[in-house]
């Protein structure tokens, strides 16, 4: 295809490929059906509501939201508007929310009437601000205001450059950034998805992720809407509804926790997914082991992907072709993959190194942080992504380690830092040493080591733990906490963390 093709708005690519109007876009769990051409209604009326609210092109729409159609629609109507969809994960917490919601200078938030975002209403200095509400089952403010609106809009001509949405990434310094993505970011990166893993015209997703990550929203929704499918769309992973309606469905992607899940549970027998074509895994690695212990129950070899909020989608392992347990394939069609040393100097295939990334999928930079943007860049465009690996002879990559401090447990990502400076802050505690460790459920769990003013006294676990649920999304909440003497240090005074990893790696182990 033409590059320039991809110098459109988003929506009007996508609805080029839409079906006819009676075909399924959303199954939800209790079989209601929504279908394109709700779908094309239903995003206008959002759109027609935005406008109302004084949404322009390039405004901030916030969302903190419980998962349902109706947030996928807002998303749409913002891409139709020209607006910038800022999603945030729903388990953040007031003070998390304070930074992203004065970062991102949005004109209109919406919220669960519970969310934390209500109190700003009356604390935020935006003359323009508006706070709307949307709850899981779709009522709230904001569908009052999208009640009665014309069912046509004009989706802007906004040109692939726009951006389409900021996803908030964590770093091993600093405050999040906000990632800014185009429109022809995650247009090429859809399709592309959509030819590599040969999606079909009946196929049906069983969509289960969260949708205010790259992962649930863009792998998985856009893909859907770029090969003009449908999905049944569950509100979260719950094990037993993904039983019960995997017969129903063709292709599921997720992270390993929802494999490991799956495995556990003596319900997910050989003929529940019978009718699956395909099984997606990625976010995090996936054990080889889960992969034979799927590929022995199901006879599905899990294809196992990789890619960043800042890129989207990287590589991939082949759809037909070897799927190499432990490998998230080769770079996908138009992305180049190196790995480099310290200096960026290339190295060789089976070297191991920093990978890097460069093509249409990588992000514009970090929003109000041209620094940090910079940094993040080589001066030949290729993105440092911060991962560790090397190529095998056949180009396939494999992920070692990262450089960045990072632990990632069900698939969300938890910066220690962050962690560490928050039980620092605690009465009673010197220091703190935030690692992670091997668990079952979640691939990696949150584990803290801390070290006592006074070393008769022991500082509560559950103190520590109540303390930091003030103010930390619950999954960055350790699921450990071991009283220390010390917390050992190299010569240069740097924690020596994988010493620490090793020692503690066997303690969820059943
Ligand atoms: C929930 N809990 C967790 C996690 N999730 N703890 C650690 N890690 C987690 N991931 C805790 C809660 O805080 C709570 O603790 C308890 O578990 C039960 O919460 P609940 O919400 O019921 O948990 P769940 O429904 O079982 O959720 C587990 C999950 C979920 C289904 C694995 O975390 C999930 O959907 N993960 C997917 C994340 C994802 O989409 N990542 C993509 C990022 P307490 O009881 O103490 O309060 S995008 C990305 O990474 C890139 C682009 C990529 O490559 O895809
Ligand atoms: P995020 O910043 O949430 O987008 O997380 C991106 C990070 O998740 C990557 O930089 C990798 O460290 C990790 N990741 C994503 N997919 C995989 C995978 N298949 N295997 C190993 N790590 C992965």
């Amino acid at each position: 295809m033409a590059e320039d093709i991809w110098d459109e708005n988003l929506y009007k690519i996508f609805e080029k490929g839409f079906p006819t109007n009676d075909k399924t876009f959303i199954e939800t769990p209790e079989e209601k059906i929504i279908s394109y051409g709700e779908l094309k209604k239903t995003s206008a009326m959002f759109a027609n509501a935005l406008t109302d609210l004084g949404v322009v092109q390039g405004d901030r729409v916030l969302v903190q939201a419980n998962k349902s159609p109706e947030v996928v629609f807002l998303y749409l109507a913002c891409l139709r508007a020209g607006a910038i969809f800022v999603p945030l994960n729903t388990a953040y917490t007031k003070s998390e929310l304070e930074y992203f919601i004065k970062d991102s200078e949005p004109k209109v938030v919406v919220c669960d009437q519970l969310s934390p975002l209500m109190d700003f209403s009356s604390e935020i200095d935006f003359p323009d601000l508006k706070i709307l509400t949307l709850d899981s089952s779709g009522n709230g403010s904001l569908m009052m205001l999208v009640e009665g609106q014309l069912v046509t809009f004009n989706t802007v001509n906004s040109g692939g450059a726009a951006i389409a949405c900021i996803l908030y990434t964590s770093g091993t310094t600093g405050r999040p950034k906000g990632a800014m993505l185009s429109h022809s970011n995650l247009g090429t990166n859809a399709y592309t998805l959509k030819e590599s893993w040969g999606f079909m015209p009946d196929d049906v997703l069983l969509h289960t992720l969260p949708v205010f990550h790259a992962h649930g929203l863009f792998v998985a929704v856009n893909t859907v809407l770029a090969n003009g499918t449908g999905m049944i769309f569950l509100p979260k992973f719950d094990v037993k509804e993904v039983i019960r309606l995997m017969p129903k469905s063709t292709l599921m992607m997720g992270v390993p926790t929802f494999y490991t899940r799956l495995l556990a549970d003596p319900q997910f027998t050989t003929h529940i997914a019978k009718h699956m074509r395909l099984f997606i895994s990625g976010s995090a690695p996936l054990l080889a082991d889960t992969h034979a212990e799927f590929y022995k129950l199901t006879g599905h070899k899990i294809l196992e992907r990789y890619g960043m909020t800042e890129t989207a989608m990287n590589t991939s392992n082949p759809l037909d072709g070897e799927r190499v347990p432990g490998s998230v394939g080769p770079a996908l069609p138009g992305i180049e993959i190196r790995v480099v040393d310290n200096d960026d100097k290339l190295l060789g295939l089976n070297e191991t190194g920093d990978i890097q990334v460069r093509g249409p999928n990588v992000f514009n930079g970090y929003w109000k942080k041209p620094d940090k943007t910079s940094e993040e860049f080589c001066e030949d465009y290729f993105f440092r992504t911060g991962d560790i690996g090397y190529l095998d002879d056949k180009e396939y990559l494999f992920i070692v380690g990262r450089a960045k401090d990072l632990i990632i447990s069900g698939g969300y990502n938890v910066y220690p830092k962050e962690i560490e400076s928050c039980i620092d802050e605690l009465e009673g505690i010197v220091e703190s040493a935030v690692i992670g460790v091997p668990h079952n459920d979640f691939g990696e769990a949150v584990v803290a080591l801390i070290t006592c003013d006074d070393s008769k006294t022991k500082v509560l676990d559950e103190y520590i733990i109540r303390s930091l649920k003030k103010t930390l999304a619950s999954y960055k909440i350790p699921k450990a906490v071991f009283t220390v003497q010390e917390i050992p240090r190299n010569v240069m005074g740097k924690v020596e963390k994988s010493n620490l990893r090793e020692l503690y790696k066997d303690i969820f182990k059943v």
